[in-house]
């Protein structure tokens, strides 16, 4: 997977309409964007048909769907019939569902990602104890690309050392949460950004700080 720029855009606004007047100030510099609950709650799962029929770029949804494996083949298959070519996956709920995910994927020609450990300061209490099992499960399980946080770059280098450098790392965290662009990138192949650009008064020029500030 290549990443125009190293930076996959985090859509979490409340409207298409926004999302695509985001899009369109945008697009010409980044060629993947992240669709998750704060859209599609509010506006189906056509934002993401259209965000990918408007600009052709890659949609990765953010379900981090941690269900039964059942529930998780009806949430997987819904989302890449949508036209989804990723689905971000939480590996806590175990190899079952993460299966369940991963096979649905793999019928519809799309992909998932494995969610390690995440960015914010909670995830100390519950996930970081497991998070390097849930890494290790992914790679036994023959799983390609990862989330891991950029608010902890030690763990991120742990994530990173686990999963192997063939592995695709995506990073969240960037900016408002406190990771540093450049530093995540020593680990990650690429970083996920939100409310940095999305909020600036001018993202445009957000985002082209974030491009002249990393090395590509
Ligand atoms: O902080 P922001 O505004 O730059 O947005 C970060 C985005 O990444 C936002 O959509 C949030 O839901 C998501 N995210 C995290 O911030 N931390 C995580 O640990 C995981 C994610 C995420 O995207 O998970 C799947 C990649």
């Amino acid at each position: 997977m290549e990443v125009k720029n190293k930076i996959i855009l985090a859509l979490d606004v409340p409207t298409t309409r926004k999302a695509i007047e985001i899009m369109d100030n945008l697009s010409d510099n980044l060629n993947t964007v992240k669709i998750g609950y704060p859209l599609v709650l509010a506006e189906g799962l056509e934002s993401v048909t259209r965000i990918k029929e408007e600009y052709g770029c890659r949609v990765i949804c953010d379900f981090k769907v941690a269900d039964i494996p059942a529930t998780n083949e009806k949430i997987a298959d819904a989302t890449f019939k949508a036209g989804a070519d990723a689905l971000i996956v939480h590996g806590f709920v175990g190899e079952d569902s993460a299966a369940s995910c991963l096979e649905t994927a793999t019928k519809h020609g799309g992909e998932i990602f494995l969610l390690t450990e995440m960015s914010h300061p909670g995830a100390a209490q519950f996930l970081q104890p497991v998070s390097m099992d849930i890494a290790r499960m992914g790679v036994k399980m023959g799983i390609h690309n990862y989330v891991g946080p950029s608010t902890r770059l030690d763990r991120l280098k742990k994530i990173r050392n686990i999963i192997g450098e063939d592995s695709f790392l995506i990073s969240p965290g960037v900016g408002v949460q406190g990771g540093d662009p450049q530093d995540t990138l020593e680990f990650a192949n690429a970083i996920i950004v939100g409310r940095s650009i999305y909020l600036d008064n001018d993202p445009v020029n957000a985002l082209n700080s974030i491009i002249d500030s990393i090395e590509l």
